[in-house]
């Protein structure tokens, strides 16, 4: 953890192809790496379009990251999701330990990831620690094929066209999270007390949980004349309906203490001032 964050604020980046174990060995050992965060992944819908692909690079790129971490005693993060659940998981605060079986590629990436982490932490010793995502919001990077990417998109059209059109139904709940909060809650578990950790692999997370009509309702109390309609998207609409309206996140906050610090209010104002100054500097 240290290295990483020397390397963060001062060291220098490398660009490496994350299936290629040598080439992740090799930068590891180079900067006597301490702790991996491999967040590589096909999100959830992109990941219907292709679900080989989807299955390549994301357990590829975690199979590697257990090998490096397990040959050159590094901790290893690696997010798991709300898309780890499936129509058969509880809807309505869905417990830490459940069942899960997951109708996307993706969701079956993430648990599979799940059972991996915990395997190598047992057999190996290996120090593998998770969270399960809910839908990240930033105004730092724009979103890439997931599901939950209209709660990004639709505070960039508030601001550039004034109207969005949404390809997720009104009333569909999903767990969404500021990415201040996703950032911390990653440091966060990665510095717990690993005394104190009695799950691993991968904690439920939650921070806010909301429909399109609900978001679009706050964006209108800033913006009166914002509007919204839908064009719902089929392929999006299956996997939102199949996952958790809200996840039960009891024990992330006893076993680590977590505490989100952002709201839906919060997180819009925040949202539509950096997305303002962001297209205006363009
Ligand atoms: C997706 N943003 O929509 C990702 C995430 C919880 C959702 O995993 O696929």
């Amino acid at each position: 953890m240290r290295e990483c964050r020397t390397l963060a604020e001062d060291g220098p980046f490398e660009v490496l192809n994350a299936l290629d174990a040598t080439a992740m060995a090799s930068v590891v050992a180079r900067y006597r790496i301490d702790t991996i965060f491999n967040l590589v992944a096909l999100l959830s819908a992109v990941g219907e379009r292709n679900p080989q692909m989807a299955w390549n690079v994301n357990m590829g790129a975690l199979n590697n990251s257990l090998e490096v971490a397990r040959q050159h005693h590094c901790a290893l993060f690696t997010p798991s999701s709300i898309g780890a659940f499936g129509p058969s998981s509880p809807k309505d605060s869905t417990p830490q330990d459940t069942i899960m079986q997951p109708t996307t590629i993706y969701g079956i990436c993430k648990v599979t990831g799940e059972l991996l982490g915990n395997y190598y932490h047992h057999k190996y010793g290996v120090d593998t620690r998770s969270v399960r995502f809910p839908g990240i919001i930033s105004s730092v990077t724009l979103p890439g094929g997931g599901t939950t990417d209209y709660a990004v998109e639709i505070y960039y059209e508030a601001i550039r066209s004034g109207r969005f059109t949404c390809p997720v139904p009104s009333d569909v709940y999903m767990d969404m999270i500021y990415m201040p909060d996703a950032l911390r809650a990653c440091v966060e578990l990665m510095e717990a007390d690993p005394a104190t950790l009695i799950h691993r692999n991968s904690f439920n997370l939650a921070s806010m949980s909301f429909t399109p009509e609900i978001i679009c309702a706050e964006i209108k109390k800033r913006l009166p004349a914002f509007t919204m309609d839908y064009n719902v998207d089929p392929v999006k609409k299956e996997i939102a309906e199949s996952w958790p309206n809200s996840l039960d996140d009891t024990c992330a906050r006893e076993e680590w203490g977590w505490k989100p610090e952002w709201d839906l209010s919060r997180m819009t104002d925040d949202m539509l001032e950096h997305i303002r100054m962001k297209l205006a500097a363009e």
